[in-house]
């Protein structure tokens, strides 16, 4: 259709992606059986008798533990940097074929140097897919280190003094840090400390908050981690004070749309603040956050956003300004993308 097409041409940058969520299906049951990672028994899970079973598990998550579940699962097949590569490079091509520009994307380093997979061993395979992606489609990327909230705040600096050590956050490898998985019962300011040292080495900081966890989350993220943008933040609608400071302030949400729906966050897209955040002037992104486990990629998410609000493309537009004044990118690749 010609609005379709009037989206995918729409500037797009993509700043909430986990590229481990971007592991579809059929890769995952191929990569199990080409690195020999046994997958759980379908007699006690029938999920995994196939790709096609598993598919349609993904269409009935019933909270974000539940999705987390199948995710780590999901990721224990990425072995070696070539699997890390390839599964980068393709998310690209398809970030590229949906009109996206630029993508800011998001790695669990702790989710893969537990089961014996070496942070250096992840990072060289997604630095080979990104210096392809712009080789080959002039897609920019950056990455962001994030931490698991249900591990300690100590394992959680183990892995940032590793990136620090070597100089990924100074020769712009990585361009910051994010907090990711279980929110209730892990609150941003158990993270204090390795957001204070970010901060104070001139780091990028962003953390998950507001999905599953009240408004509190998104201001104890503010507060005391001084996060400069909120991944999800959709709770922002119960707090009048608060969703008027991160307007003032220019914070960038990053809203995922069919994520939400799918972890039952809400029930429909109609139901997210979009509009209220467009009366409010609060900025924000469309994202695909796990585009694999949620039923879209980015330009699905910007189409199901259209279909339930019917925007016009003034505010399409203004949409897409505030995302790219809201990237991590440099001033002079932001100019090239307006
Ligand atoms: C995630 Cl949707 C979502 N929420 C929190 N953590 C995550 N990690 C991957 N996807
Ligand atoms: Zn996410």
């Amino acid at each position: 259709s010609p609005l379709h097409q009037c989206l995918h041409d729409l500037p797009k940058c993509e700043h909430h992606l986990h590229i481990e969520g971007s592991l579809s299906p059929s890769l995952l049951f191929r990569l199990a059986a080409l690195n020999s990672v046994p997958l759980p028994d379908a007699s006690i899970d029938p999920s995994f008798t196939s790709p096609q079973t598993l598919e349609d598990r993904y269409t009935r998550f019933t909270s974000l533990n539940d999705f987390l579940h199948y995710y780590f699962i999901g990721m224990s097949v990425l072995i070696t940097s070539a699997d890390f590569e390839s599964l980068a490079y393709e998310y690209f091509t398809r970030a590229h074929a949906d009109g996206a520009l630029h993508a800011e994307i998001f790695f669990d380093p702790q989710a893969h140097t537990h089961r014996g997979v070496s942070y250096t061993t992840v990072v060289q395979g997604l630095s080979a897919a990104q210096k392809r992606a712009e080789k080959d489609f002039g897609l920019t990327s950056e990455l962001i280190l994030c931490f698991l909230r249900h591990m300690s705040e100590t394992d959680a600096d183990v892995h940032y003094q590793d990136a620090v050590s070597l100089g990924h956050f100074s020769d712009g490898t990585v361009a910051g840090i994010g907090l990711d998985s279980s929110e209730v019962g892990f609150p941003p300011e158990i993270f204090r400390e390795v957001y204070a040292s970010a901060k104070a080495a001139g780091i990028r900081r962003t953390a998950h908050a507001g999905e599953e966890g009240d408004s509190s989350y998104i201001s104890r993220a503010l507060d005391i981690c001084q996060v400069e943008r909120i991944d999800h933040g959709i709770r922002l609608v119960d707090n009048e004070v608060l969703l008027k400071r991160v307007a003032r302030e220019k914070t960038l949400v990053t809203m995922c749309p069919l994520s939400n729906v799918r972890l039952r966050c809400v029930s429909k897209v109609e139901e997210l603040p979009v509009r209220k955040f467009l009366d409010e002037g609060v900025r924000f992104s469309i994202n695909s956050d796990d585009p694999a486990y949620f039923g879209g990629y980015i330009l699905d998410n910007y189409c199901a956003v259209q279909e339930a609000f019917g925007l016009s493309l003034k505010e399409w537009r203004y949409i897409a300004e505030g995302a790219i004044e809201g990237s991590w990118c440099e001033e002079g690749r932001k100019k090239e993308l307006l």
